[in-house]
């Protein structure tokens, strides 16, 4: 499918009626500073749809991006930022989660997006456990991978693909849209 539109409808930090919207939500899920505003943008070809920022915790809502006029790309904050309070990163934390596992929306695809270079992390990890255990259509996005060699990246995929199993990964570049297509295709078929 090929993306005409993409407008920003609004943020939200607990229930509201968008929740409660038929059209399908495809969810961007990591760690903090991973890139899933980026790959957003990526996706769309924009580059400042999504707001990204190299300081960590830049997205701090749950942010809804109508595609098409059918379909909402969902921008999460991400887990796992350390430098923030504790009191804020629990809430975060409990936002993520609700949104994830207690609101009963029916994904389309949940995208993991996870640092090429770093790999898994424990939050990472534990993000997968449980999106597999309750069935989520996941794709896992391995990130960034302009900052590693070619031999590099066939390495690091090849080991985090051992670690994920069936999972299907994808090693994308924001920066450079390597993996633009392959993305788009694992959404929406
Ligand atoms: N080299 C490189 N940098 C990237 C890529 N994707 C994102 N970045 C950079 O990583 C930083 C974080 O990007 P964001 O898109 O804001 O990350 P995020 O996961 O949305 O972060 P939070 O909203 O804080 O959770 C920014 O400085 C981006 O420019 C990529 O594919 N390659
Ligand atoms: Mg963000």
């Amino acid at each position: 499918m090929k993306i005409k539109t993409a407008e920003f409808i609004k943020g939200i930090i607990g229930t509201n009626e968008i929740i409660e919207d038929e059209k399908p939500q495809v969810a961007f899920v990591g760690r903090s500073n991973v890139g899933k505003s980026s790959v957003i943008n990526s996706l769309v070809d924009r580059k400042n749809l999504v707001k990204s920022s190299s300081i960590p915790g830049k997205t701090q809502q749950i942010n809804f991006f109508l595609i098409n006029g059918r379909i909402y790309f969902v921008d999460l904050p991400g887990y796992g930022f350390i430098k923030i309070s504790l009191k804020r990163k629990e809430k975060i934390r409990r936002m993520i989660l609700w949104y994830l596992f207690r609101s009963e929306i029916e994904f389309k695809k949940v995208v993991l997006i996870i640092d090429a270079k770093v790999g898994l992390s424990e939050f990472d990890k534990e993000m997968l456990n449980l999106l597999n255990k309750n069935d989520f259509p996941v794709v896992l996005v391995a990130n960034k991978v302009d900052k590693l060699k070619k031999s590099e990246v066939f390495k690091k995929i090849k080991v985090i693909q051992e670690m994920v199993g069936d999972n299907i990964i994808i090693p994308y570049s924001a920066k450079t849209k390597k993996g633009q297509k392959e993305l788009l295709n694992e959404i929406f078929n």
